[in-house]
């Protein structure tokens, strides 16, 4: 098996202080909370930008200012949201693309988020990959249901997308596919020869589902972005702490841990 990538998903465009009193929010947090995943195990981290009073935004300086306080601190692979938040324009979306990071978000398809539509209208789709490929920026292709896989891999045999593909498979959006292992085995079964995947659990599906990704192969996903709870009642201290349990279970089962220079050889970046 491929030594373990974690990302550490840091902030998220939903996620507030309220839900997380030590969410990071300010390009300075960010880059403090990414080195310490980073001291944890986490080779990559995905990233949101926040305007001052938290409020989400993919104002192309932000991201300038998140990438730089990251990369003053450690050697972890930035992955940029292209997500943002629901309601923004592509265009918007796309503008921490041009900063050339090493990796960005690529959704795959719309879904339904909780009472709100992540939209991603195929043409859109296509303008994100083709900005990605002209700025040689690996995209992580986000699938919240399985018909998207089924885009993704029509994609890649078209030449819209160039394989070896990487997946983060996010599973336990309400509106999206469920938070089970059998959601997660369906999926990875399905997955294009040679891809690699990580796994994504949403809330309480965030510890058995990353596990089980330790098992079968794949990569795993934790932080806030996803879930703020360390266990049932009890929030996490920091983004780091549910990296560092990753990180402990990952030694436990003899998978050991990537460091980003080891990440960015099985990613191809
Ligand atoms: N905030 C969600 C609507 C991504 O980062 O690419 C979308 C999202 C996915 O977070
Ligand atoms: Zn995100």
């Amino acid at each position: 098996m491929q030594k373990l990538i974690i990302t550490a998903a840091l902030t998220g465009a939903e996620v507030s202080r309220a839900q997380q009193p030590a969410l990071p929010l300010t390009p300075e947090e960010i880059g403090i909370a990414a080195a310490e995943c980073a001291q944890a195990g986490a080779s990559i981290v995905h990233v949101h930008g926040r305007h001052a009073d938290g409020s989400p935004t993919q104002d192309k300086e932000v991201y300038r200012q998140i990438i730089a306080e990251v990369k003053q601190r450690c050697d972890v692979i930035v992955q940029v949201s292209t997500g943002g938040a629901v309601g923004m324009t592509p265009q918007e979306r796309l503008a921490p693309v041009t900063l050339q990071p090493e990796m960005a978000t690529l959704s795959m398809g719309s879904v339904n988020f909780g009472g709100d539509v992540f939209l991603n209208h195929p043409a859109d789709m296509e303008v994100f990959a083709q900005a990605m490929r002209a700025h040689g920026v690996k995209p992580e292709l986000e699938i919240f249901d399985s018909g998207m896989l089924t885009t993704a891999s029509r994609w890649l045999k078209k030449g819209l997308l160039s394989g070896p593909a990487h997946f983060d498979l996010v599973l336990g959006i309400p509106g999206g596919m469920a938070g089970t292992p059998e959601a997660l085995m369906y999926l990875v079964a399905q997955l294009p020869p040679g891809s690699t995947w990580t796994v994504a659990g949403i809330g309480a599906a965030q510890l058995p589902l990353a596990t089980l990704a330790m098992v079968l192969g794949g990569h795993v996903r934790v932080g806030f972005e996803d879930n703020v709870y360390y266990r049932k009642g009890e929030l996490a201290s920091s983004n780091a702490q549910l990296v560092a349990r990753i990180a402990r279970i990952s030694r436990e089962l003899d998978r050991p841990v990537a460091t980003p220079q080891e990440a960015r050889r099985i990613l191809g970046i």
